[in-house]
């Protein structure tokens, strides 16, 4: 994509991941952005990565934040939240203790640090692929979500199952609230150009002599 194709979205959402370390937060991200998952890569101290994305004909640009490890440390902050417009909220589902830490408090963290009070949660129960060593189920995850508001899916960074659509979902949702979506807008969105074209130099038709 060229760099003014880049500047022509129609909206900019602030996306990013929570959770315990390990969950495959970083794999997510990278399984969406390049579809790789590199199993070897430790979490870089990455910032952000941009990926644009086309949601019920609207272009959009996504700013995706990723943590740098803190996690462990539980240092998440005020920083790191502000002005997300969407918060993707992952557990493993073969670890049942990184489900509780998102119910006790992962999911506190968020509704206290975010700006935005209406930004969109999606609650993410991450490898899926490993099906016969799964101890979270479906249905108390969903209940959770329920009890909270939150979008809910499972998904495998591994397969790529679900992760385009953990990414789609948000966004289709974000773009539904009108507070979100009018603080996202572009507006320095380039105009489309005006057809007519100066007349050609030294034309003379408009040269006083
Ligand atoms: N089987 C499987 N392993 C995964 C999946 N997602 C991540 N992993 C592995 O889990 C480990 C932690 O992943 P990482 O993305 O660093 O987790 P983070 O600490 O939450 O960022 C790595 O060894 C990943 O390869 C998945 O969907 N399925
Ligand atoms: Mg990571």
């Amino acid at each position: 994509m060229g760099s003014s194709a880049e500047q022509d979205y129609d909206y900019s959402f602030k996306i990013l991941l929570s959770g315990d370390s390990g969950v495959g937060k970083s794999s997510l991200v990278q399984s969406f952005i390049s579809h790789f998952v590199d199993n070897n890569r430790p979490t870089l101290g990455t910032d952000f990565q941009i990926k644009y994305l086309t949601v019920g004909g609207k272009k959009l640009k996504l700013t995706i934040w990723d943590t740098a490890g803190q996690e462990r440390f539980r240092t998440l902050t005020t920083s790191y939240y502000r002005g997300a417009h969407g918060i993707i909220m992952v557990y493993d589902v073969t670890r049942p203790e990184t489900f509780t830490h998102l119910t006790d408090i992962w999911s506190k963290e968020v509704e206290q640090y975010s700006t935005n009070q209406d930004c969109i949660k999606i609650l993410a129960g991450n490898k899926v692929d490993k099906e016969s060593e799964r101890k979270v189920t479906k249905e108390e995850a969903s209940a959770f979500a329920k009890a909270k508001g939150y979008l809910c899916l499972e998904c495998s960074a591994k397969t790529r199952q679900n992760v385009e659509k953990c990414f789609q979902d948000l966004a289709e949702k974000i773009l539904q609230v009108p507070n979100l979506a009018e603080q996202a807008k572009n507006t320095s969105k380039p105009q489309p150009k005006p057809t007519q074209t100066a007349p050609p130099k030294d034309s003379g038709c408009c040269t006083i002599q």
